[in-house]
């Protein structure tokens, strides 16, 4: 066949490219380059989005390869998690089944898109062979004091018998179950991430790859501010307790202190609630509801007033509430309420009528702001109102400084630095996680696992038919003798959060079958990513996790110092949408339309005639039908032209519309391109004047082509192609240049379209694989622009330009002005009164 065959044409090169082993990736003396996107959750079918992703890696990657570097371009799965576990629930299956399924499928999707992956270092999280040596990072880090254990307050949910992590906690409800979620205290291992918060902080001043956002976003979620740790002595000792001490970040304001809150686990407030049981049911009320932010932002403040009091410093004493919204695993679980700068604070005080103190006015205009609840500005002078340091006319962060100064003199308390970054409690009560690899023992307590015994394997028979974790009602999983004494005991049941194994994966990809977690030679090689590149939704937790790890490893022994900032570019790319289609029913209520029951000309449903609404560039989702299934894509046009499609028309980092009629016209372009190959490679035409012209273009495209892939500008890089495609549609060239430029035009179309680009490749007799020849180099002198366009203008206003060689001299150009056409349509005939021409920039005609 002669045709642009897409099915045959990307079946042969793919073939060739795995017989070849391309992608191999092999340590070698060459530099070396490593390129990753964010490996997929194996949720059943690839997305275009995921095409989008991997096409964007897979463009680097390639380039990169042509280059000259060593190129590791790896992929595998991130399998663990509750989807699987919900689905064995809902379908009776089993997670493994469901989870090495989904892989297969969305394996067998991902191969037929041509990238330019080492599939023999795929690997899945839930493979026994990387959890178990995810255990034995977590024994080292164990032995480190990485990650231990300590009583925390978690996030329950009652449906799901489970702790849910804090982005799990959707408007209070857990996000599977929508169930009402509850505080709960339990014995929870931890890794001690905030221990490295100032590292953590500090270092994203060298991530200068990396967006600007997201390192906003993490210095954001690390939190550090400096503050007043303060003890307030009670009036009346009670239950042990002299005095509360609290924590704040705002001492500025402590002449606006108006009570006292404590957290509910707080120990006086416990104490309290044993012998009140008013309190004690408030307590176990409060309970309900999530500990994140937002929740807790959300949920109505409550109070319960104990009829204690504390002493002011400044005067007075101040009642001590126990109070909904205050933490116990921040600060010190107790704050000093601040109405008149605090909204939940001014909140809480409406309700229960505390008094409200304005502590400052603002200078410009001198109104007080009592009852905004306004934080005075850091930065900016007020006027400060009997603030307790003395200060007078000064910003909130002097105020500040001089606070703790006045209050560190008089032992009250002292200035503590504080992070907002808790650490990361990692253990989950699912099946369907990486165990946890420790033994509790009567004798001996926490015993951790023998390496030897490694991977402490999931059993798979388990049940899912009632909830909770299924690996505590398993009739003898759980047993096993203690590692230390050999008596019987019991096998921790917990697994870990998924976000663990996807905090290391990039570092197990450099030896993905190392009998270590790494090995050091591979992971010095290859280490680091040299371009990350994923959705922005990871922003926070998994980068920043991911950076902890990598510091974990380092302290191990696992990686090398090098590493600890594990990605040296990190990309986040926008989302591909499409267009809603929608009608409503007699109700109001929308209803939405496959884009194929849909006539766009008359924009009405086909079936019915009804007039569609269209919502352009929506986020796809399967309710909204508006989904685009790569498969179909690639079914009805090829890889190459779904790869080009979601490189086109956007920018990388922004969204890109899905159209069937860009498709469709894609599909057409990379057609005409293969018949232009084709033409070409048949046609026999001499060496020509034209060949010097062709030369320049193909330079130019060389040049910006390369500089779009560089500057992560694809869209840029495609619409040089275009550009380059249509000069040389049009050239009249010899065949000998034509063929040469087009073996250029496949060499840069290669990043994106690589099917098309070996066959035009091999068309034109090219040697090996496009992608192992040289990436083109675009010779400088052909680059100067040696021509220039110089604006005519008559009377003072441009009327005309002509185009001239940049080394032309001034008789010969007002030769050529006196020829122009506008020019000798005013002269009628006529000579001018005045001819100045401004070499390289301008020409004045008077006439
Ligand atoms: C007095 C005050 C006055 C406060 C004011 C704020 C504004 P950031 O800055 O995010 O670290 N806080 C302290 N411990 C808390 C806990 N365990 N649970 C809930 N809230 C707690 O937040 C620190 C501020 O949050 C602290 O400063 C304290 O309220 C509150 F105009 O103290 B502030
Ligand atoms: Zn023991």
């Amino acid at each position: 066949p002669t045709g642009y065959d897409t099915a045959n044409i990307e079946a042969k090169w793919q073939k060739a490219w795995d017989e070849a082993e391309l992608f191999r990736a092999e340590r070698s003396d060459a530099p070396k380059y490593y390129v990753l996107e964010m490996f997929p959750y194996p949720s059943g079918r690839i997305h275009i989005g995921h095409v989008r992703n991997y096409t964007m890696g897979d463009v680097i990657a390639r380039y990169k390869m042509a280059s000259g570097f060593n190129v590791l371009h790896p992929m595998g799965w991130d399998a663990f998690g509750m989807p699987a576990e919900n689905a064995a629930m809902a379908s009776g299956g089993h997670p493994k089944e469901w989870t090495y399924n989904n892989i297969d499928v969305m394996r067998g999707q991902m191969k037929p898109l041509g990238l330019s992956i080492d599939w023999s270092r795929e690997f899945a999280t839930c493979d026994p062979e990387y959890y178990g040596q995810q255990q034995a990072l977590f024994l080292d880090m164990l032995d480190k004091g990485l990650v231990y254990r300590k009583p925390a307050i978690v996030n329950w949910d009652p449906v799901d018998m489970t702790v849910l992590a804090n982005e799990q906690v959707i408007d209070g409800k857990g996000w599977r179950s929508g169930a009402e979620v509850e505080r709960k205290e339990l014995t929870q291992w931890a890794f001690a991430i905030s221990s490295m918060a100032e590292d953590l902080l500090d270092s994203l001043g060298d991530l200068k790859d990396w967006p600007e956002k997201v390192r906003l976003m993490q210095e954001n979620w690390i939190g550090k501010s400096r503050g007043l740790q303060m003890t307030f002595a009670l009036s009346q000792p009670a239950h042990g307790h002299d005095g509360i001490e609290i924590y704040t970040t705002r001492p500025d304001t402590l002449r606006g202190a108006s009570f006292i809150a404590l957290a509910p686990e707080h120990p006086l407030a416990k104490a309290l609630a044993s012998e009140n049981a008013d309190l004690a049911a408030f307590n176990a009320d409060v309970r309900k509801g999530g500990t994140t932010e937002e929740a807790l932002e959300k949920a109505e403040k409550r109070g319960f007033d104990t009829g204690l009091t504390v002493e002011n410093p400044l005067g007075g004493t101040l009642p001590i509430w126990v109070a909904n919204f205050v933490l116990m695993d921040y600060g010190t679980g107790a704050i000093f309420g601040c109405p008149a700068h605090d909204q939940r604070d001014l909140d809480f005080a409406r309700k229960y009528d505390l008094s409200v103190t304005d502590t400052f006015v603002a200078l410009n205009d001198g109104t007080p702001v009592a009852g905004t609840a306004f934080v005075p500005p850091k930065t900016e002078k007020v006027l400060w109102i009997d603030q307790p340091a003395g200060v007078e006319e000064a910003t909130g962060q002097e105020a500040i400084d001089a606070t703790i100064d006045w209050a560190e003199a008089r032992g009250l308390g002292t200035g503590k630095t504080q992070y907002r970054l808790r650490d990361w409690g990692l253990s989950r009560q699912r099946y369907w996680g990486c165990p946890i690899p420790v033994v509790h023992c009567d004798a001996c307590g926490v015993v951790p696992e023998k390496k030897e015994n490694l991977p402490v394997e999931l059993p798979d028979d388990v049940t899912f038919d009632v909830p909770g974790n299924p690996l505590d009602r398993h009739p003898t999983w759980r047993d096993v003798n203690c590692p230390s004494c050999g008596k019987p005991a019991r096998r921790e049941t917990d697994t870990m959060d998924t976000f663990v194994d996807s905090s290391w994966y990039y570092a197990r990809f450099t030896a993905p079958h190392a009998q270590t977690p790494t090995n050091m030679d591979d992971a010095t090689y290859w280490m680091n990513v040299d371009q990350y590149i994923g959705g922005v939704e990871h922003a926070i937790l998994h980068l920043l996790y991911s950076r902890f790890f990598a510091r974990a490893m380092n302290e191990t022994g696992h990686l090398p110092a090098s590493a600890r900032e594990p990605f040296n570019a990190l990309f986040t790319q926008g989302m591909v949408t499409h267009a809603i289609f929608q009608t409503r029913d007699d109700k109001g209520r929308a209803v939405y339309h496959l884009p194929e029951d849909v006539d766009l000309d008359t924009r009405t449903v086909k079936a019915t005639g009804e007039t569609i609404e269209i919502i352009p560039s929506a986020k796809m989702s399967k309710s909204k039908k508006n989904v685009v299934d790569p498969q179909d894509i690639i079914a009805s046009y090829g890889a190459d032209t779904a790869r080009w499609f979601v490189l086109s028309d956007s920018p990388p980092e922004r969204d890109v519309e899905w159209t069937a009629s860009g498709a469709e016209a894609t599909h057409k372009h990379l057609r005409r391109v293969h018949r232009l190959a084709t033409d070409v490679a048949r046609a026999d035409r001499p060496a020509n004047a034209a060949d010097a012209d062709l030369a320049k273009a193909t330079a130019r495209a060389i040049q910006e082509v390369t500089d779009g892939i560089e500057g992560f500008a694809f869209n840029k890089s495609v619409a040089k192609l275009y550009e380059f495609t249509n000069t040389l549609h049009k050239s009249d060239a010899g065949a000998e240049a034509r063929r040469g430029a087009i073996k250029v035009l496949a060499q840069l179309m290669s990043p994106m379209t690589p099917h098309l680009a070996e066959e035009i490749w091999s068309m034109m007799g090219g040697e090996g694989f496009v992608l192992s020849a040289p990436w083109p180099v675009a010779d400088p002198a052909l680059l100067v622009d040696d021509s220039v366009t110089l604006p005519i203008q008559i009377n003072g206003k441009k009327r005309s330009e002509i185009v001239v060689p940049k080394d032309m001299p001034k008789a010969e150009i007002e030769a050529l002005v006196l020829q122009d056409e506008a020019v000798q349509r005013i002269l009628e005939g006529g000579q001018p009164k005045k001819l100045i021409v401004v070499p390289g920039r301008i020409v004045n005609v008077v006439v």
